[in-house]
């Protein structure tokens, strides 16, 4: 049984996957690290092991790693794609020196390595729809440019030194249990909240740009398929493109009123559209369905009633209407 580390672990993903990753392997298997301490749950504080620590600190990583005895870690830690143009001094400090430090680590202890990557890395002169695997990658963001730079070094250490790292390009991810952070398509997770309680919403991008997108359970299926695939079948060692949605604001509002039949959605697009604007509206994924099997299930359909639904009773549970309607005889 594997001893495994998530950094970034309090985050959208880390959240999630860690949850995933304690019912295979055991709660007392996977350590979480991050920043700061995780919020408690349900007001139950979070059970351990957790370590607070920053990616930047070598030292700090290298002991978590004896101390726990890991094998494996899924390095999540890092700043996106809005916060990386506020930030990008530190932007480039957390993506890159976080992922050196884990890389230099995996190789000394001799670990298997996740580390996603993103659609950040294409730009301008990317062909915009279904995006190759290999083509231009001209990244207009200090995010991107990260991302496109880690892609090259988790490369660099496989065909140096055997290190066997493994990535996803993620497209926009929309998710219920945890809120995302400082990204460009966080729109959706905003319009989606919104919209289940009962509130109009006004999106930070423009109605009609399209871009890839994808549910939160179909992220973490892929990133757990990647992950126990054969080494062998793996053709692509900096990071697969894995595509699922391709929606626009617009899109996402008229699948939101079929079941919110008076959502309001006004357009006022920020700074965010200009990044949004030089990345793809879709993504050719062929090499990870051939090399592993990517294959996602949900629909923009399945993904919006899902969501709304959990979105509600997340509402509801707040308002403590749920334990009200669970003491009431009658209910
Ligand atoms: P997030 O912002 O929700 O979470 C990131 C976590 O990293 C946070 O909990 C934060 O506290 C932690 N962190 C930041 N700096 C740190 C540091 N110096 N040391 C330790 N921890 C630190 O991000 P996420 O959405 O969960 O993304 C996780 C990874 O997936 C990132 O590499 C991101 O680039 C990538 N990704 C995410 C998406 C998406 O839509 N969520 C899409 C493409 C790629
Ligand atoms: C962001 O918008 O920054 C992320 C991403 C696509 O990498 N969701």
């Amino acid at each position: 049984m594997s001893r495994i580390l998530v950094t970034g672990a309090n985050g959208q993903i880390g959240s999630e996957l860690v949850e995933v990753l304690r019912e295979r392997h055991g709660p007392s298997q996977v350590v979480r690290l991050d920043l700061k301490p995780p919020p408690a749950a349900n007001g139950r504080p979070s059970s351990p092991p957790f370590e607070v620590a920053d990616v930047r600190n070598r030292d700090a990583l290298a002991d978590v790693i004896a101390h726990y005895e890991i094998e494996e870690i899924y390095h999540l830690a890092s700043l996106l794609s809005a916060t990386g143009e506020q930030h990008p001094d530190r932007a480039w400090d957390v993506n890159m020196s976080g992922l050196k430090h884990v890389l230099d680590l995996a190789r000394e202890h001799d670990l298997q390595v996740f580390w996603p990557s993103s659609i950040a890395v294409f730009g301008p002169s990317t062909p915009r729809h279904n995006t190759p695997q290999s083509t231009v990658l001209d990244p207009t963001t200090m995010y991107g440019v990260t991302k496109r730079s880690g892609e090259l070094l988790c490369q660099y250490y496989y065909r140096r030194h055997g290190l066997d790292v493994r990535s996803l390009r993620y497209p926009g991810l929309v998710s219920h249990k945890t809120a995302p952070g400082g990204g460009t398509t966080d729109y959706a997770v905003d319009m989606l909240a919104r919209a289940a309680a009962g509130e109009e919403y006004t999106c930070f991008l423009g109605p009609d740009v399209r871009l890839p997108m994808m549910y939160m359970p179909d992220a973490i299926a892929g990133t757990l398929a990647l992950m126990d695939a054969d080494a062998g079948a793996l053709s692509v060692r900096d990071s697969y493109n894995a595509g699922a949605l391709s929606f626009s604001p617009a899109e996402l509002a008229a699948a939101i009123q079929e079941h919110v039949p008076g959502f309001t959605c006004t357009y006022a697009p920020d700074e965010r559209q200009r990044i949004a604007d030089n990345w793809p509206a879709s993504v050719d994924d062929t090499a990870a369905r051939a090399d592993w099997g990517w294959a996602p299930e949900h629909s923009l359909e399945a993904m919006t009633v899902d969501m709304l639904s959990h979105l509600r009773e997340g509402t509801r549970e707040q308002r403590g209407v749920g334990r009200e309607e669970q003491g009431s005889p009658g209910a």
